[in-house]
């Protein structure tokens, strides 16, 4: 391929393309002769979404308020003050985006449904508004040729049901029962592919454990609580699924990084192991019918006081894919002071390297290889989709434009080491890129930019960016 080639493919002015390195451009051409066709032809292209973070309407049409509508209006808890209150107002635009979605050439739509909109107070109550708009969602999907790809659980829990305790109350497994069995036997004749939860590690863990998320809670002893009823509720939901929906695909997805020792020393292995069996093991095992990793994380020993007979049982199931979500790599240092973990992961400014996102992640695309083939090696693991995997970068409109080469670079090298596990033999289904659309990252606010698609949040107006456009010939 040469220059005037790559330039057509990404949709690159020449002026731009004079200002890529050399070395970019290299990779650039080199990617470029990467095709869709090596990934096979049942190989899935997607977006990953989330509820709270693109639908905005946040007290419209019946929808009760959840935590994130609770915890962005609180003082100090988002940069800027920010909310998801409109967002991308997906909750009315949801047509032409799908439409976009739809001229990326993408196979699968993921999205969450969000539980407060259906159920405003948690449970009881049905709000018939709500379940009309996952209906539209779904049709529009169906209509466009699109799969449509809920996941039960992406972080917004009622906050009728927080008020109860959230996470932390046992009576979690019969909220969630109650929800699950309504969405599946609602959607379950159009929608096949379903997810239960979205990186549980990530919500309990920022939620419950560092109060950085909502609800805000701290503490090891409300963690413990609340990851335990999560995992419960993992495999739960699993089984719900598969008794109200005929021929159903079930996945749940998991957040994680391939982690490396600092240095090569024994006291640093002891790190890794720790943080591995933290940020990276302690939700799939117990699924997997292994138990929590309690033997290397023995600060977390106070979960057995929630375990109660026959649980260990039903934390299992039995899951047709595993969706692995992954941004970067972690390093893992080993410092004896640090309570419960003894060690740190050390940040990339810290080890000198500068290639990371708006999110201070490093970039490496070894990773996603890496952690794949972690994930694959476990027994009982069948299939893995890529569910999630993108990079947040500043961009800025040029001329009805966004030339974020650092997005496309970064795809393309990720793609490569995801194409490398599937040639290794990892039974890879699919891989979904983190956004459509620029949204509400959680406590970061609206700063750091994931999508494909810009958005204006003054004016709502959708820029397809490079990285979309090189996506929309790729799977062409
Ligand atoms: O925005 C989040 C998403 O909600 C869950 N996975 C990681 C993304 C980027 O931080």
């Amino acid at each position: 391929m040469n220059r005037r080639e790559l330039l057509r493919s990404l949709g690159l002015s020449a002026g731009a393309l004079a200002l890529v390195p050399n070395d970019v451009l290299a990779q650039l051409v080199k990617t470029q002769a990467m095709q869709k066709s090596a990934f096979g032809k049942d190989f899935l292209w997607g977006v990953a979404t989330a509820a709270y973070q693109i639908e905005g309407a946040h007290n419209i049409d019946g929808k009760g308020p959840n935590i994130w509508d609770k915890f962005s209006h609180t003082k100090g808890k988002i940069k800027h003050a920010q909310t998801g209150d409109v967002s991308c107002d997906f909750y009315h635009s949801y047509a032409a985006d799908l439409d976009i979605l739809k001229s990326l050439n993408m196979d699968v739509f993921r999205f969450s449904t969000s539980w407060s909109r259906i159920l405003p107070e948690g449970t009881g109550q049905v709000n018939q508004k709500g379940i009309d708009f996952y209906h539209r969602v779904i049709d529009k999907c169906l209509e466009n040729g699109i799969q449509p790809w809920p996941t039960l659980y992406h972080w917004d829990l009622p906050q009728a049901l927080q008020d109860k305790g959230g996470w932390m109350n046992r009576d979690v497994i019969n909220w969630f029962t109650e929800y699950s069995n309504l969405l599946t036997k609602t959607y379950g004749d159009k929608v096949k592919n379903w997810m239960v939860l979205n990186e549980p590690m990530a919500f309990s863990g920022l939620g419950y454990l560092l109060g950085y998320h909502a609800p805000g809670i701290r503490g090891i002893k409300h963690f413990a609580a609340a990851a335990h009823h999560t995992a419960m509720c993992q495999a739960e939901g699993g089984r719900i699924i598969r008794s109200n929906v005929k021929d159903a695909n079930i996945g749940t997805t998991f957040s994680c990084s391939y982690i490396m020792p600092w240095k090569s020393e024994d006291r640093d292995h002891i790190a890794v192991k720790r943080w591995d069996a933290f940020i990276n093991r302690f939700y799939i095992e117990p699924a997997l019918g292994m138990g929590y990793p309690l033997a290397d994380l023995p600060f977390l020993k106070k979960i057995e006081k929630f375990i109660q007979p026959g649980d260990m049982e039903k934390l299992k199931f039995d899951f047709d894919f595993i969706g692995v979500q992954n941004y970067t790599r972690e390093v893992a240092k080993y410092m004896w002071y640090i309570p419960f973990m003894k060690g740190l992961e050390v940040p990339p400014k810290k080890r000198g390297v500068t290639e990371v996102t708006e999110m201070n992640w490093e970039v490496y695309p070894e990773g996603i290889y890496e952690i794949i083939k972690q994930f694959a090696a476990y027994k009982g693991v069948k299939k893995i989709i890529v569910t999630e995997n993108g990079c947040a970068f500043p961009d800025f409109v040029m001329n009805d434009s966004v030339h974020d080469t650092n997005r496309v670079n970064f795809y393309q090298r990720y793609l490569e080491q995801v194409l490398r596990a599937k040639n290794d033999g990892v039974n890879l289904g699919g891989y979904f890129s983190w956004t459509l659309l620029d949204n509400f990252e959680w406590s970061e606010g609206y700063t750091p930019r994931f999508g494909l698609v810009h958005v204006d949040f003054e004016t709502q107006k959708r820029t397809i960016k490079d990285s979309g456009l090189w996506f929309r010939e790729f799977l062409k």
